[in-house]
């Protein structure tokens, strides 16, 4: 067992409350095949307990001033800033990522944490005038009660802190499935809201598959809201599912991200944007290119940059300070990726660089291992070009000018993130506009949103929630509308008096 971690086996966290549940399945270090941890594997018996103990404590919790329930924010803040870099180690140990940005994603969360504080001081509602005289209208959010969130393994506490943070300033109590490829995020985060004051039942722990435990919350019907990251076919199936009982869901469902790099680009920056979001991370992103879009004059030139910078990349162990590449999740992620490898091939694609499982010089490191894979002339219907693939591969498709690289772009199902390199200030304008994703970057890659700014996609990648930002609120509130007559009459309003 390892140091920081104090425990072998898990526990559920329901009503404040440590609860064991049964069976439970190990869980592996990504970069090593070491075993770390041990968790539950729940069911609906734990989801029931644990939406009943959110209901109890909701009651209270909502009625606690926005103002208070913020300081708890602020405090969950302050304790993962103390303990950033223990957070950040154990993260790369279960998820793998390098252990830069395991900081950057536990900053994520601290970040997520004083904004949301801050809105506790908002919670801006709206003043309307009224039709009538003496009478005063607005409306505010109020909270929707229990709501149900389902994050997934690869950004395991900042996207949780996305969903749950607004859930709680805006006075719900939370019912919170994590993944369980990555189940030591969610133990360190509930015992810093314990520690922070967090009434006991306001945030509640359910470990265990989406089969069971995640099919236990999208049909409780106490549960009012889900807010959903994770595959397409899941997250499709839950909206059919809430569809059918009126259950407000969000859902953030991946992207097919490219970067557009025009015949006038910084090749040098372009290339660099490119290697850090198509490879960070190991490509496990949302947000990740997948596709670099080019205009066919720079090609070559951008082809040479990208192969030189890929040979330059360190796989391995992201606990090693030198490594910037890490291992992919799990045998079946790591999987899925060869078989997108080889229909690439098989659809006539070049293959430019990598395309296999990396092993290390040293030996068998234990963890599973892809090399940054480069295709090129790969054309916008391949489905390495359609295709979610969730790894270390990016494939190059030229173009002839702008109208076509937007063309191309906006040719996939999903519509997450988008970027282009250009220095044209027409195109910026033109590109901002036209690019049909949820977030649009000019001169970087297809990643690093921040907490502050909405976070999510059009088409396929959701169904037009957003995750932090302000506009997260919208996901766990409903708008109530309040007239107040002053006149001291029955007023009607819409019926014509003389
Ligand atoms: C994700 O991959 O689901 O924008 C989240 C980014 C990160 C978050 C990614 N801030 O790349």
């Amino acid at each position: 067992m390892t140091t920081i971690l104090q425990t072998d086996k898990l526990k559920n966290f329901i009503a404040g409350e440590w609860q064991e549940a049964n069976p439970t399945v190990a869980v592996h270090n990504p970069a090593t095949g070491q075993e770390i941890v041990h968790v539950p594997l729940s069911g609906k018996t734990e989801v029931d307990q644990a939406v009943e103990a959110a209901k109890q404590a909701q009651k209270d919790w909502s009625l606690v001033p926005a103002p208070q329930r913020a300081e708890v924010l602020y405090q969950v803040g302050i304790l993962m800033k103390e303990r950033k870099e223990m957070l950040s180690q154990l993260l790369t140990m279960e998820n793998g990522k390098v252990l830069e940005e395991a900081r950057g994603e536990v900053q994520e969360g601290i970040d997520m944490a004083f904004y949301m504080a801050g809105e506790g001081r908002r919670l801006f509602g709206q003043t309307t005038p009224a039709e009538l005289k003496d009478k005063f209208a607005m409306s505010q959010r109020c909270p929707v009660g229990v709501v149900g969130i389902i994050t997934p393994w690869n950004f395991p506490i900042a996207i949780a802190t996305w969903k749950s943070f607004p859930a709680i300033v805006a006075g719900n109590a939370v019912v919170w499935k994590p993944a369980t490829e990555t189940p030591i995020m969610a133990y360190e985060l509930a015992k810093i809201f314990a520690e922070a004051g967090l009434p006991k039942g306001v945030l509640n722990v359910v470990f265990g598959s989406g089969a069971s435990v995640g099919d236990a919350m999208v049909h409780h019907e106490a549960i009012r809201v889900i807010s959903f990251t994770g595959s397409n076919d899941t997250g499709r199936d839950i909206a059919a599912s809430c569809g059918r009982q009126l259950k407000k869901v969000s859902l953030e469902m991946g992207g097919k991200n490219a970067v557009i790099v025009m015949d006038d680009a910084d090749l040098d920056l372009a290339a660099e944007g490119i290697i850090w979001s198509a490879f960070g991370t190991s490509g496990q992103r949302c947000t990740a290119c997948s596709r670099v879009i080019v205009h066919e004059k720079v090609k070559q030139q951008l082809e040479e940059r990208l192969l030189m910078k890929v040979e330059e990349l360190t796989i391995g162990n992201g606990l090693d300070k030198t490594v910037q590449v890490g291992p992919i999740i799990n045998r079946q992620g790591l999987e899925k990726i060869k078989k997108y490898v080889q229909l690439g091939k098989e659809e006539g694609a070049t293959l430019l660089a990598g395309g296999e499982e990396w092993s290390s010089k040293d030996g068998d490191l234990g963890g599973y291992f892809f090399a940054p894979t480069i295709f090129t002339d790969a054309t916008a219907s391949m489905r390495i070009a359609q295709e979610e693939i969730f790894g270390p591969v990016v494939s190059l498709i030229s173009v002839t000018d702008f109208d076509e690289a937007i063309e191309v772009n906006n040719q996939v199902a999903y519509g997450l993130s988008s970027s282009i390199f250009t220095k044209d200030v027409n195109r910026v304008f033109r590109a901002q506009r036209d690019l049909d994703t949820g977030i649009v970057y000019v001169n970087a890659g297809t990643t690093g949103a921040e907490i502050h700014l909405p976070f999510g996609g059009t088409k396929g990648t959701g169904n037009g929630h957003r995750d932090s930002g302000v506009q997260a609120l919208d996901v766990f509130t409903e708008w109530k509308a309040i007239y107040v007559d002053f006149s001291g009459k029955l007023q009607r309003a819409q019926i014509d008096t003389e």
